[in-house]
């Protein structure tokens, strides 16, 4: 057989990476370049196996369901299929990186906080925990790529955290940001990303209920593919959003740039409200397929929490329409 080596950005549209494909020009050139460092990344792990490496659940006894959020109306995904199909982009522009993930080192790990606080300190996820309590809290989560989980988290409130930091007046928007350390995660030295992972949200957002900070997942101490040991999960947005791995939370005046939107801001927007009506560029967002049934379903408007959220979007047309995306 005569195999030619095709170049990724050669191969059928469908078999691109899919969340970053279609950069502008001059990424994309540089991407075309380079294509051979991301070739050797990831070698396949066989889908459906767990890929935990977690200590068991740290939690004596174990952290109580929030009732509020016990039921996400569909059953909860299977952790072998969780585990092994996550967008991390840090460690594989490629679904299945949680092999390599396992390289991220989560002990001692510390995080920033600054910007406009009272005073700006540093804290461990362990001392984190010992003065905010967590619960759990079963959860939709849905990709702009149009696939859906559901999961069950263990953190705790963002506002939590947001107390703790003593924000100033003047503080509009909270900025978070994941660690930069090319060594442990081969996925930073594709430079035409915009590295070090960056995403935002406004104050109204950071302080609403759903907005949580997730430090477990199935139980246990949070899996290192989903961003070990501590990532914000934001229901009601598309799941890029939701930054994995935080290392710094700034509390900022100007609006964030976040990763995406750097890369490609005509695909991906600030607010990224789950939508059905509004279409993204290279994929439609009525429905979604579920991951382990990989069942069709339709996809609801704030990925079906528009009773907790929809209020911090009325009389805004970037919150909702067509400007969703840029
Ligand atoms: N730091 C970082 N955070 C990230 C990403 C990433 O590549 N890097 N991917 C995002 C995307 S696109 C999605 S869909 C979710 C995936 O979370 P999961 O792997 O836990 O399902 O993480 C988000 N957070
Ligand atoms: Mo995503």
């Amino acid at each position: 057989m005569h195999l030619i080596r095709k170049p990724r950005w050669a191969l059928p549209e469908n078999r691109v990476t899919p969340e970053a494909v279609w950069l502008d020009r001059r990424r994309f050139l540089a991407a075309a370049g380079f294509a051979g460092i991301t070739a050797g990344i990831g070698a396949g792990i066989p889908v459906g196996r767990v890929h935990a490496a977690t200590a068991e659940s740290p939690w004596t006894p174990a952290p109580e369901t929030n009732p509020a959020y016990a039921d996400a109306g569909r059953p909860v995904t299977d952790e072998g299929i969780n585990s092994t199909y996550n967008n991390f982009y840090e460690f594989g522009s490629h679904k299945r990186i949680a092999g390599d993930a396992q390289a991220l080192e989560t002990e001692g790990w510390t995080i920033q906080i600054d910007g406009l606080v009272e005073k700006p300190f540093e804290i461990g996820t362990d001392d984190l925990l010992k003065q905010i309590g967590v619960q759990e809290r079963i959860i939709r989560h849905r990709c702009v790529e149009a696939w859906s989980m559901v999961v069950p988290w263990i953190g705790f409130p963002l506002k939590d955290l947001v107390a703790l930091a003593k924000p100033l007046g003047s503080a509009k928007y909270v900025r978070f940001e994941t660690f930069h350390d090319p060594n442990v995660a081969p996925g930073q030295l594709q430079f035409w990303y915009p590295w070090p992972y960056v995403e935002g949200v406004t104050m109204a957002e950071a302080e609403n209920e759903l907005s949580f900070l997730v430090v477990g997942a199935y139980g246990k101490v949070l899996h290192k593919q989903f961003g070990a040991p501590i990532r914000l999960h934001l229901p009601w947005k598309y799941g890029f959003k939701s930054v994995k791995s935080i290392a710094r939370i700034s509390f900022v005046e100007e609006q964030p740039l976040s990763f995406w939107e750097e890369l490609q801001a005509s695909e991906y927007g600030f607010w990224a409200n789950v939508n059905p009506e509004v279409p993204h560029p290279r994929w439609s967002q009525a429905t979604e397929r579920v991951l382990g049934t990989e069942e069709r379903i339709p996809t609801q408007l704030f990925n079906g929490y528009a009773e907790e959220v929809a209020h911090l979007y009325t009389g805004m047309e970037e919150g909702l329409g067509e400007r969703l995306w840029r």
